[in-house]
């Protein structure tokens, strides 16, 4: 699963990828800092199963503070898009490009307004308009690729009497739409199959409604930290109801997480506290206060990137956490809990099974719920948190 990181240049993209990775990448206030997508493993947050069981988790990926289980994502940062990206401008395409491969996007917005369209230093900013030129460019990303195929799969669809399905998905498939991406777009946007008579107007539904759901997007409302955002984030969330918009500062996260690596602090991600570990000097202790009252204490999700994460994984893109687990034999080794693997929303025991291993689905008989060490039939639908042991013959 890769999660790309999108957004006019300055808004905080690089610091949000730094915060949730802790990799080293460049960070200036400037346009264009990063010319190449960097790729890292952030943390989606669970609650570990270690509780239910009395035990406690060794985990081989990822790492667990408390009961908090921090299982590994792939998340990209892409250097910044500008209005006209999709007509090549402030190197539009390679960026656009480097998000083909994403099964989401978190658009970052400057929420404070102190950055303009180009990302330069400002006052007083409207950051409504730059979710709408994202959203611009996005559909017209699509609508070239769809143009450029036009004539082609249209032909296909009318003469050979190829399924208008079939040849969307051939056509998009470099950007990782599936077919049910294509089919519930079709679905939702009732056009004639004969595609060729499509308006381009019709044409422009279209591909708005299949980026929205094959390329599906959680806005986070960075820099809230900074005076002006509390405001603006509440003019956005009346004015876009249906977006995901999460109130954000990345720059706190960044400093919290610092701290904490630097044994200063105990801070879980995602939490609205930390603890203090250590004798600190004025300075330091200011800017942690300041994190505390001006974002911690004041916003629902704390710094907002976590929660960002998790939204995407759960929320947008449907994954189940499951773990792997034998009730029975847990500790064997010293090994407990070591996995927790993120499935499709909808996925079966069986699934599951295929999942860990070829032969374990192949010689599946059934699966042990390690709560209730009910047995599971092949077709039982998997819930968040199962921990599930596989049987075979
Ligand atoms: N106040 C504040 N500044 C931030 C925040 N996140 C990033 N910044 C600053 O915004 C500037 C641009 O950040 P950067 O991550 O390079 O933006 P990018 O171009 O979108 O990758 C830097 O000076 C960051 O320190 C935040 O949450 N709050
Ligand atoms: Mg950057």
């Amino acid at each position: 699963m890769l999660i790309g990181l999108v957004g006019k240049p300055s808004v905080g993209k690089s610091t949000f990828y730094k915060a949730a990775t802790l990799a080293e990448v460049e960070i200036a206030n400037y346009p264009f800092t990063t010319i190449h997508a960097s790729r890292g493993a952030a943390y989606v947050k669970v609650d570990c199963a270690e509780r239910e069981f009395n035990t406690k988790c060794t985990p081989n990926k990822g790492f667990c503070i408390r009961g908090n289980r921090f299982v590994p994502i792939e998340l990209m940062d892409v250097a910044g898009l500008v209005p006209g990206a999709s007509e090549g401008k402030g190197l539009g395409n390679q960026f656009l490009n480097d998000l083909r491969d994403a099964d989401s996007f978190i658009q970052v917005i400057d929420v404070s307004g102190t950055t303009d369209i180009e990302g330069k230093p400002t006052e007083g900013h409207d950051p409504s308009i730059d979710i709408d030129f994202l959203e611009t460019e996005l559909d017209n990303w699509y609508k070239n690729i769809f143009i450029k195929g036009w004539g082609t799969f249209a032909r296909r669809v009318d003469l050979q009497g190829k399924k208008l399905s079939e040849a969307l998905t051939a056509q998009f498939s470099g950007l990782k739409v599936k077919e049910y991406h294509i089919e519930d777009t079709l679905l939702e946007v009732k056009l004639p199959e004969k595609c060729s008579t499509w308006s381009e107007d019709e044409v422009g539904v279209f591909v708005s409604a299949l980026r929205r759901a094959s390329k599906p997007m959680v806005i986070a409302a960075n820099k809230i930290d900074i005076a002006s955002g509390a405001e603006n984030y509440e003019k956005l969330k009346l004015k876009y109801p249906h977006l995901m918009i999460i109130p954000c500062s990345a720059d706190s996260e960044l400093a919290l997480r610092h701290a904490a690596k630097a044994g200063m602090i105990e801070y879980v991600p995602g939490e609205k506290n930390f603890k203090i570990l250590k004798e600190l000097n004025e300075k330091q202790i200011e800017a942690l206060n300041d994190i505390k009252k001006n974002v911690l204490e004041k916003y629902e999700f704390g710094t907002g990137v976590q929660e960002v994460l998790n939204r995407s994984v759960f929320d947008l893109l449907g994954y189940l956490p499951i773990f792997p687990a034998s009730a029975g034999r847990m500790g064997q080794n010293g090994k407990v809990l070591q996995d927790c693997f993120l499935l499709p929303g909808g996925s079966t025991a069986l699934d599951f099974a295929f999942f860990l291993h070829t032969d374990f689905g192949n010689n599946f008989i059934k699966a042990i719920d390690a709560r209730t060490k009910r047995a599971l039939r092949k077709e039982y639908k998997l819930k968040a948190r199962d921990a599930l042991e596989i049987i075979t013959r």
